[in-house]
């Protein structure tokens, strides 16, 4: 045996030693989330996680990093794109900066379930790996609609002389009704209402009491419009890296988090009555009114899309709708 075939039998048994070990190598993500750790989208997960965790053993494991004060919301998609996390627990609204058809998930009218089945989620799929380097897991909120929260009465859906709080979620549609807009993560929305340099916020039906925005909010404007989108998405290099065990064990927990998303619906329902309890007035239009301004709402964010990517809004538009 010359040196040049022993060289090749050691390499060999190298690689095959590295390939097993690599089937019995545990795995550990690293997870950040856009949302503060006490936003209600991070305390639903983080019982899932710990069961993760639990059953996933010698497989896989998630390792919660921290919300914004580890990673700056707006940078959150940025992150996983490169790949300096895995996984971010996020919405389209806060990486737009990666991806503007990101935004677009907030205008889905069917559950998830049904987006599995529909090819939904295979057409955002396609986008995201091309355009994001993501994969996208899971949703994990549903049947979350965006409301208008207000300092001063409005009488007509006319936002003419108001400062409003906003992502790129509820920009056009805010600006088609005359508002001044301001574009803040989360972090910010209580000192702007506290400095007074914004009458008011877009936010959904859940959560504003994690904040302790209830403190500065006087009204809220029904109805509610679009569905918060709030995911688990991952860097594809680190999804591909997975082994098919792995892959198969993280498709059967994102398919359990996701049959939890029956929690929404009572939460919200418990939140709109703990707003009134609290003081927050409900500001509501006449039914005409009120169909016009949602559907307004809808009308201006699909155009939006089709403007900004014909092609990707054009399908989603259509596996989207109901
Ligand atoms: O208002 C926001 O910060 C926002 O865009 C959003 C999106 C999903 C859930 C909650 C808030």
């Amino acid at each position: 045996m010359n040196s040049k075939t022993i060289k090749c039998i050691l390499g060999g048994v190298t690689l095959a030693i590295a390939s097993v070990s690599a089937q019995a190598e545990e795995v550990t993500l690293r997870l950040v989330s856009a949302f503060a750790e006490n936003a209600i989208y991070v305390q639903h997960t983080l019982p899932w996680i710990a069961k993760f965790n639990q059953e996933g053993k010698g497989v896989l494991q998630i390792n919660f990093i921290g919300g914004p004060k580890a990673m700056p919301t707006f940078e959150v998609g940025n992150a996983v794109k490169t790949g300096v996390v895995d996984m971010a627990l996020n919405t389209g609204a806060f990486y737009t900066n990666v991806m503007p058809e990101a935004d677009f998930l907030k205008l889905t009218q069917i559950p998830v379930s049904e987006q599995r089945k529909n090819g939904a989620f295979e057409a955002i799929n396609s986008v995201w790996n091309a355009k994001g380097n993501m994969q996208y897991l899971a949703r994990l909120a549903e049947n979350q609609p965006f409301h208008l929260y207000l300092n001063k009465k409005i009488d007509k859906p006319d936002l003419g002389g108001l400062k409003i709080r906003i992502t790129p979620v509820y920009r056009d549609f805010f600006q088609a009704l005359n508002a001044n807009v301001i574009t803040t993560p989360p972090g910010e929305v209580y000192t702007a209402l506290e400095r007074g340099v914004v009458d008011g916020y877009g936010w959904p039906i859940g959560g504003i009491f994690d904040f302790n925005w209830n403190e500065k909010t006087k009204y809220r404007v029904d109805p509610g419009f679009y569905d918060a989108e709030v995911s688990l998405v991952m860097n594809l290099d680190s999804y591909k890296r997975l082994t098919d065990v792995q892959r198969a064990y993280l498709q059967k927990q994102l398919l359990a988090l996701e049959a939890q998303n029956t929690f929404w619906t009572q939460y919200g329902v418990d939140e709109t009555a703990r707003q009134a309890k609290a003081g927050i007035e409900t500001i509501s239009f006449d039914k005409a009114t009120a169909k016009q301004f949602r559907d307004k709402a809808y009308d201006i964010a699909w155009a939006a899309a089709l403007k900004q990517s014909p092609d990707v809004a054009a399908k989603f538009k259509a596996l989207f709708s109901k």
